[in-house]
């Protein structure tokens, strides 16, 4: 149903990201049926949050003059009730990043928290290793993934092998997606902007989104690693924007392998 609305509605998509991922996640927007707008300037971000579907803040490239006008734009965006995403890409890599990332949170109102383990730890203290934008941590991502959401209060959504989602209080578990995912530079990033899609028409129930958006995701992934796997990556990348326009709600129906726990 949600994947369905999301075509008949084809959301604006506010992205505030990163110079490595713009294309990419302008494309997968498009694939799955929303409208991507990329704007930064401070002349005009607060207009274009304040009428977008959902906002994304990515801080993968980031200066210290991009999130001042990221904060402009989450502040518009929490003003006018449009739900706001950050990406903290590299927190806990550099203590810019950190300290960049948690200005945000203090200063909006963040809706969805998509990071990977070590991203999301580093910004709630928890020990982590994160290199370059590339983070890992050993430990529990259940309870990471709800103290974050209960930090933050906000729906966390904490990527790797299994995706966990927690608003606080409830937990669901992801078991889709393909290890090739983490070999296309910003499958993470795309993902942050596709949660801001369904959120975007979905906004009533911000983790039920995050949970179709994150399954929708990673049974797209498993379908384009069947379709490429005697290819190799650079045709993995092409079939993963494919299956973003072609699955149907079915199919996500069908191969999504959730837990609630
Ligand atoms: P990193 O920079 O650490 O790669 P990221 O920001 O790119 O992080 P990921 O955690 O790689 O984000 O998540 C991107 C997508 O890849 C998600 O849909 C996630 O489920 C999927 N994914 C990541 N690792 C695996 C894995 N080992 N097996 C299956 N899917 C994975
Ligand atoms: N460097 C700065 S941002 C970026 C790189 C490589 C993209 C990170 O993309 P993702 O989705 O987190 O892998
Ligand atoms: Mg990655
Ligand atoms: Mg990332």
């Amino acid at each position: 149903m949600l994947l369905t609305k999301v075509r008949n509605e084809n959301p604006l998509i506010h992205c505030m990201t990163n110079v490595v991922v713009t294309n990419f996640t302008a494309n997968g927007l498009l694939a799955l049926g929303a409208s991507p707008v990329m704007a930064y300037a401070n002349e005009e971000v607060a207009e274009l949050a304040s009428v977008a579907g959902a906002l994304l803040l990515n801080i993968g490239t980031l200066s210290k003059e991009q999130i001042d006008n990221m904060i402009i734009a989450g502040q518009a965006a929490n003003r006018a009730g449009v739900p706001v995403i950050l990406d903290p890409v590299g927190a806990g890599a550099t203590p810019f990043r950190t300290n960049m990332s948690k200005r945000i949170l203090n200063q909006v109102e963040v809706s969805i928290l998509r990071g990977n383990a070590g991203e999301i730890a580093s910004l709630i203290g928890v020990e982590a290793s994160v290199k370059g934008v590339d983070g890992a941590i050993s430990g529990d991502n259940v309870a990471l993934a709800k103290q974050a959401a209960m930090e933050f209060n906000c729906v966390s959504v904490v990527t790797g092998e299994v995706d966990i989602i927690s608003d606080g209080t409830i937990v669901h578990a992801i078991h889709n997606g393909h290890p090739w995912l983490t070999k296309v530079v910003g499958t993470g990033c795309l993902l942050g902007a596709v949660i801001g899609a369904f959120v975007a028409v979905w906004k009533h129930n911000l983790a039920e989104a995050a949970v179709y958006a994150v399954s929708y995701y990673g049974v797209a992934g498993e379908a384009a690693f069947a379709r490429t796997q005697e290819e190799g990556i650079g045709s993995f990348q092409q079939a993963f924007l494919n299956e973003l326009h072609l699955l149907t709600e079915e199919t996500v129906e069908r191969k999504r392998r959730i837990k609630a726990l």
